[in-house]
C-alpha cells in the first residue's frame, strides 16, 4: 500500500477517495478537507472568534486541532454532563489537550453551575436522555458564545454523524429538520454562526487523525447513546458503504447539492412566531424556553441573573434571540 502523493508506504486507506496515504500527507488531506468546507460554505472568516465545543472525544479535539493548525483563533468549551466516570474522563481528556497546546478552555458544568445531570434532568422533564442532553447543549453553547463575544460556534460533527442524521430524518419525512440541516446556520437575532468543519471527512479518518497526532481522546461512547436511533442509523449506513464506498458522501453533499433547499421554507415558517424566554431571552414559543422549565423541572437553579421574574414582575428580557435551529445533531 503506497501514499497517493510521495508513493512512500501508506498507514491508511480511504476507500471512497480510493486513495492511500502516509502520515504527512494523510494529515494534509484532512487540513485541505477542512479548509474547503470552511471555504465552501464560508463557515469562518479570518480574524473571527471561535468558540469549539469540545467533549473529550475525538472529533472535537481533532477539529479544534485542526483549526487551531490553520491559524483561527480558537477557544474550547467544555460542558459537564454530570454522567457519572463518563464526564469525569472526558472532561480530563479536554483540560489535558488544552493544557499541552496552550490554548483557552472555559467550562460550565451542569450540576455545579445549574444544578441537575442529565440523568434527573431527563427523568424530570420525561424526555430521552439525549434529548434532554441536546436541549441543554444547545443552550449552552450559545450562550456562552454571546456571553464570551464569539462570532462563530464550531462542533465536530463528521461525514457519519450528518448522514445518519440525515437517513433518521428523511426515513420519517421530518422536512422541518431537512431544512435546517446544514453544516451552517447564520447567526440570526442574536444567536452565533453554528458550522461542522468536518463534514467532508469521516469518523474512522478523524480518528487515524488523533492517534496519528498524538491526541488522547475518550475512546469509550457515552452511557447514555447505547440503543439510541442515532447508533443504529450508522451501522445501517456503514453497512452500506462497506460495499459503495463513497455512498454517505454522495448522500449528505447530493442532500445538500439537490434537495435542502426545498425545505427551508417550511424550516424557516417553523420559527416564526418565536419571541423572547422571560427567563433567559432565548427564543420560544411559550413564555419560558424548554431550557429554562427543564432545569426548573429538574429541581436545579438558574445562576444570578438568569432566574425567571417574579410572578407579575414585568418580564426582563436579554434581548431577541432566535434559538438554535440545529435540533437534530446527535
Ligand atoms: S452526550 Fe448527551 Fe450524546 Fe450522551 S446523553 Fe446523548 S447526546 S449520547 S453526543
Ligand atoms: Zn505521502
Ligand atoms: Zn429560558
Amino acid at each position: 500500500m503506497k501514499c497517493r502523493v510521495c508513493r512512500e508506504p501508506a498507514v491508511i486507506d480511504v476507500r471512497r477517495q480510493n486513495a492511500n496515504y502516509c502520515v504527512a500527507h494523510f494529515f494534509r488531506m484532512c487540513r485541505d478537507q477542512v479548509a474547503k468546507a470552511v471555504e465552501q460554505f464560508g463557515m469562518i472568516a479570518p480574524g473571527e472568534r471561535v468558540l469549539v465545543a469540545v467533549s473529550g472525544g475525538k472529533d472535537s479535539l481533532a477539529v479544534w486541532d485542526l483549526l487551531v493548525d490553520a491559524g483561527y483563533d480558537a477557544d474550547g468549551l467544555y460542558l459537564g454532563l454530570g454522567i457519572g466516570d463518563y464526564s469525569d474522563e472526558s472532561g480530563a481528556y479536554v483540560r489535558r489537550y488544552a493544557k499541552a497546546r496552550g490554548l483557552t478552555l472555559t467550562e460550565v458544568d451542569l450540576p455545579d453551575d445549574y444544578g441537575y445531570d442529565i440523568q434527573t434532568g431527563s427523568r424530570a422533564a420525561r424526555r430521552a436522555p439525549c434529548s434532554a442532553c441536546g436541549l441543554s447543549k444547545r443552550h449552552l453553547f450559545d450562550k456562552a458564545a454571546i456571553d464570551g463575544g464569539y462570532d462563530v460556534v464550531v462542533t465536530g460533527h463528521n461525514l457519519d454523524d450528518e448522514a445518519a442524521v440525515l437517513f433518521g430524518n428523511v426515513l420519517r419525512w421530518q422536512t422541518g429538520y431537512l431544512g435546517r440541516q446544514l453544516p451552517v446556520l447564520p447567526a440570526r437575532h442574536g444567536f452565533p454562526r453554528k458550522v461542522k468543519p468536518l463534514v467532508r471527512l469521516s469518523e474512522r479518518e478523524t480518528a487515524a487523525y488523533c492517534v496519528l497526532k498524538g491526541i488522547d481522546y475518550i475512546v469509550d461512547e457515552c452511557p447514555m447513546a447505547k440503543g439510541n436511533r442515532h447508533l443504529g442509523y450508522k451501522e445501517a449506513l456503514n453497512a452500506i458503504e462497506a460495499t459503495s464506498p463513497g455512498t454517505k458522501f454522495d448522500f449528505y453533499f447530493g442532500f445538500l447539492a439537490r434537495a435542502s433547499a426545498a425545505f427551508q421554507a417550511e424550516a424557516e415558517a417553523e420559527q416564526e412566531g418565536l419571541r423572547p424566554c422571560r427567563s433567559c431571552g432565548a427564543p420560544t414559543p411559550g413564555e419560558i424556553c424548554a431550557f429554562c422549565r427543564l432545569v426548573e423541572r429538574a429541581g436545579g437553579t438558574l445562576p444570578p441573573g438568569e432566574e425567571p421574574p417574579a410572578a407579575g414582575a414585568v418580564p426582563v428580557t436579554l434581548g431577541a434571540r432566535l434559538p438554535s435551529p440545529d435540533a437534530v445533531s446527535p
